[in-house]
């Protein structure tokens, strides 16, 4: 016996070839202990309904896809960042923003000041938003706290967010954002610091799985990135790499090297990087919202991205800087109209593409074994999910077979 059936609904399955959305009309799903024990047409199911399945759920003829999955996210800060908005309508450039102050360091600042409670407080709007449309797993990532107190802070409150809501919080550790003011002579003291006590300690408290660095000339060099990658896998942890969003740091290769799960926004990512992605079987997160509102030019090379077969996940990178974006819905037209993705591979970018940037073997498709995440939704068809331009089309989130609550 079944724990719960699922009937009267369409299944995108995006199980197999990408082409039809792994597509079955008229499906069911059938689930034990949280898992799919069953996925494929009503028609074939082994006997009636009432008789399968403890409690038998009607969706409404609605079509169901994996739930989806934020795989890139810096959900948790303090203040917001208008001012920089307004700098940048006057042509400041991101890196100019940074230099004068502004940037990451200024929401650094903000983020200090607040206790977990607060920071709690402050990212469940916009947890909610994004839970609102779909979304069943959540990375959240660190950074701004950069100082051991504060970073570990920030963990706790992705994992509060975790146990506040239903939803799977992914918490990173984003070690290597910014430089914090009181090591702004002192390079290596701070990358010291992140390997010396901050890894280890987050580490210690499990309030990581990942560890994460932005590689850039605004940021950290090849050089410093490494050192902080290799200590991660030391303790165990997976690794993650923002790489070449805003020039060619050869950062994509260094991902590579280091076995990394993903690398973030790749815009500026070589023909050689590319290469090394696919030989490292590295995924490749698209943001097309920090693209979008800084007004990049510089278009990932998706046409050699796919060419070397490199999995294409899309994220909202939803951050206060460069990407204060709480849907990811709205990310998948975006991911189409900015960056050339088909509505397909957007849609396999927010499931399938984005569990394996986060590591995760046991959802992102709907087929037997994996967790029973799914999301409903009122389209005529899965390819509206990346035609419409906002709105709410999501109609529930289903975690572990049962609905979910917001
Ligand atoms: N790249 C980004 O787009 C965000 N972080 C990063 O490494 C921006 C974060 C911010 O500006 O607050
Ligand atoms: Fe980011």
């Amino acid at each position: 016996m079944w724990d719960q059936l699922w009937i009267n609904l369409n299944a995108a399955t995006l199980a197999g070839a990408d082409t039809d959305y792994g597509a079955i009309t008229d499906a069911a799903l059938g689930v034990v202990d949280g898992r799919l024990a069953y996925v494929g047409p009503r028609s074939e199911l082994p006997g009636p309904p009432d008789a399968l399945a403890r409690t038998v759920h009607d969706a409404g003829g609605r079509w169901i896809t994996p739930g989806l999955i934020d795989c890139h996210t810096h959900l948790v800060f303090g203040g917001d960042r208008t001012l920089d908005q307004m700098m940048r309508a006057s042509g400041a450039s991101y890196a100019d923003i940074a230099k004068a102050g502004g940037g990451i360091r200024s929401t650094v600042g903000m983020t200090r000041k607040l206790s977990v409670e607060a920071l709690v407080a402050g990212a469940l709007p916009r947890a909610r938003a994004l839970l609102n449309d779909g979304v069943t797993t959540l990375e959240i990532k660190s950074g701004y706290g950069l100082s051991v107190e504060a970073e570990l802070k920030q963990l706790q409150a992705a994992r509060a967010l975790g146990e506040l809501l239903d939803v799977s919080v992914v918490p990173t550790l984003l070690a290597l954002h910014a430089l914090p003011e009181e090591y702004a002579r002192d390079r290596a003291g701070y990358v010291d610091l992140v390997c010396r006590e901050l890894i280890p300690a987050a580490a210690a408290a499990q309030l990581a799985v990942a560890v994460d660095v932005f590689c850039e000339t605004i940021a950290f060099s090849v050089a410093e990135c490494a050192q902080v990658l290799s200590v991660a896998r030391e303790h165990g942890l997976a690794v993650k790499v923002h790489a070449d969003q805003l020039s060619d740091m050869g950062a994509a290769a260094l991902a590579a090297e280091f076995g990394a799960l993903s690398a973030d926004h790749v815009e500026y990512t070589s023909t050689a990087g590319v290469d090394a992605l696919a030989r490292s079987g590295t995924t490749a997160v698209l943001l097309p919202g920090a693209y979008l509102l800084l007004n990049e030019k510089q278009r990932p090379p998706i046409a050699a991205l796919r060419a070397a077969g490199v999995p294409l996940a899309l994220s909202t990178d939803c951050n206060p800087g460069t990407s204060p974006l709480t849907s990811l819905t709205l990310t998948l037209p975006l991911g189409c109209a900015l960056f050339g993705l088909t509505p397909v591979e957007a849609l396999v970018g927010v499931t399938r593409h984005a569990a394996r940037a986060l590591g995760l073997s046991d959802r992102g498709t709907l087929e037997p074994g994996h967790r029973a995440d799914f999301a409903l939704w009122d389209v005529g068809h899965p390819r509206e999910l990346a035609y419409w331009v906002g709105g709410q089309r999501c109609a529930g989130r289903v975690r572990s077979g049962q609905p979910a609550l917001s």
